[in-house]
């Protein structure tokens, strides 16, 4: 029938954009690869799981393959840190708390400097990564953002050092999307770098829609959401 006729032309047109598309972005000596918390805490078995955070590794370790740059993150928090909710008196985890920067979600305790928790997943294999940034590791302000603590003033030294090494484009990947993804790459966009969010390789907390929110803010902040399929 006609119909069949046009639905089969679409599909087949569908199908060549896509094989077209696929590998249409080439990282180069001026872009970053930025794996963001790919650390026990959030994987499954750890204090702070985000649901199938280990499934990021092998996607992961396969685009590292495309990235001169590598730089890696890790969440890593003083005991008693001001994100848990054990730190505030009649606090639970996922509760909200207006602290001196402003509304924290508070949080199990989790990725505390220097625990089995906070170490990077085993299976993570970035050889040629160069730099791994820490942070979150001031008792008294979070950082979801691997440029800026969440006092919207402290830098991390990244934003300087991606510079210093003429970085032009950064890809950032990891856990979790909504949270330490979503807030590094806003603020690698307000850094002035030119940002893509590889989203087959994050995995979300999904918090009272957060990740809906997420995406919202990125795309309007200039984020491109790109699938590992997209880079040769
Ligand atoms: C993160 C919540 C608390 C993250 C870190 O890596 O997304 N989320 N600390
Ligand atoms: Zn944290």
């Amino acid at each position: 029938t006609l119909l069949k006729a046009v639905y089969g032309a679409g599909l087949a047109a569908a199908t060549a954009s896509l094989s077209f598309a696929a590998g249409r972005i080439k990282p180069d000596g001026k872009s970053a690869l930025i794996v963001v918390d790919v650390q026990n805490c959030f994987v499954t078995g750890g204090t702070l799981p985000v649901k199938g955070g280990e499934e990021v590794v092998p996607v992961i370790n396969k685009l590292a393959a495309a990235f001169e740059n590598i730089v890696v993150t890790q969440d890593w928090h003083t005991k008693g840190h001001a994100s848990f909710a054990s730190t505030h008196a009649g606090k639970k985890p996922f509760e909200v708390k207006k602290l001196a920067y402003g509304n924290q979600v508070l949080w199990p305790d989790h990725c505390v400097q220097g625990t089995e928790d906070a170490a990077l997943h085993k299976d993570l294999a970035l050889p040629t990564a160069q730099l791994i940034v820490r942070k979150g590791y001031h008792q008294e302000v979070d950082s979801y953002s691997a440029f800026t603590e969440a006092d919207g003033k402290t830098p991390t030294g990244l934003g300087g050092y991606l510079k210093q090494r003429g970085i032009k484009r950064v890809f950032v990947t990891g856990l979790a999307t909504d949270f330490c993804v979503a807030w590094t790459a806003m603020d690698a966009r307000k850094a002035g770098f030119e940002v893509y969010v590889i989203e087959d390789a994050t995995r979300a907390i999904d918090l009272n829609g957060s990740l809906a929110a997420a995406w919202k803010q990125m795309t309007a902040r200039g984020v491109k959401r790109i699938q590992s399929t997209d880079l040769a």
